[in-house]
């Protein structure tokens, strides 16, 4: 009776640890499961050992309850370098950024990043419907800001919150924009990729269990139906000088591309083409498992009846 009662009760626990949701800390959860994409390149932007850098190792998500989870780990320099994630979640967007509204484009102008962006080139196939902009600094005390901007949805069309965590660089906040999203921030890896512009290890990058989780309500990004696809990369404090750290990654070697693709400063990243960077810079996040279960209980059923 006994063991049959601590058998009952181990299932339990392990029915409940398959269905928690991932808790927003900046510490991956079991519950995300295998990466959706791994480094490939050394990070150009500073090793994040012992101290700065910034380097994207692995991306994970899992969608639960309406809520898409998704943790990016690595490190974000604290000098303002932004870590941009654009997300494919619906028909249409733009393949090509446009520049901002005041300067003849469709694009919101919050931090100015559109101006900076347009012209930008996605892989083929990627049509960007929504941005977030994550960065945190010393100003005025330490920050972390996160804005949000729609993708074509001209001026007024962003969210921004600053300081979500208090004055600290760190922390959880499950409701730092008014449409939902949350964020955490852990920065204390040591580990994952190292500096330079070779191939990363990728060993290294998955063993990272540290770094920016976000818990986005799917309303937020348009209710995506199916799998969807989600570009990240680290750029610098004025969105002019992208680093080799995109997810999906680049093809080693690769040092930072900068806004020509070799490194060199010109104002802007819109001449950046990502089809001329083998591989896809952008990863898969592909349709809920319980919806794909009730999807296969619905064929199940109907084959019973037939
Ligand atoms: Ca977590
Ligand atoms: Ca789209
Ligand atoms: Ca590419």
């Amino acid at each position: 009776m006994r063991k049959f009662l601590m058998g009952a009760t181990a299932c339990g626990a392990l029915a409940s640890a398959a269905l928690a949701a991932p808790t927003l800390d900046g510490v991956r959860d079991a519950a995300y499961g295998t990466p959706k994409a791994v480094q490939t390149v050394q990070t150009g932007f500073g090793d994040a050992n012992p101290n700065g850098g910034s380097e994207l190792d692995a991306a994970y998500a899992h969608i639960e309850g309406g809520t898409l989870y998704l943790m990016l780990t690595g490190n974000l320099e604290n000098n303002f370098n932004k870590l941009n994630i654009f997300f494919d979640s619906q028909a249409g967007g733009q393949n090509v950024l446009q520049n901002d509204a005041n300067n003849g484009g469709n694009n919101p102008e919050n931090d100015g990043w559109a101006a900076k962006y347009a012209g930008f080139t996605f892989d083929t196939g990627f049509q960007a419907d929504y941005m977030l902009i994550l960065r945190n600094g010393n100003f005025g005390g330490d920050r972390f800001e996160i804005d949000f901007a729609t993708i074509g949805g001209g001026l007024g069309a962003f969210q921004a919150a600053s300081s979500v965590f208090g004055g600290s660089l760190t922390g959880s906040n499950a409701n730092a924009l008014p449409n939902g999203i949350g964020v955490a921030h852990d920065r204390s890896n040591t580990g994952g990729v190292l500096g330079g512009d070779q191939a990363a290890s990728q060993a290294a990058a998955a063993a990272v269990t540290t770094g920016i989780e976000l818990s986005i309500p799917l309303a937020a990004i348009g209710n995506p139906v199916g799998e969807f696809s989600i570009s990240a990369m680290i750029n610098g404090s004025n969105h002019d000088y992208l680093s080799n750290q995109f997810l999906g990654g680049l093809m080693p070697p690769q040092g930072n591309l900068g806004g020509d693709g070799m490194g060199s400063f010109n104002g802007t990243v819109g001449q950046l083409n990502l089809n001329n960077f083998a591989g896809e810079q952008f990863f898969v996040v592909p349709e809920p498992a319980s919806v794909a279960l009730v999807a296969l209980a619905g064929v199940v059923l109907l084959r019973r009846r037939a």
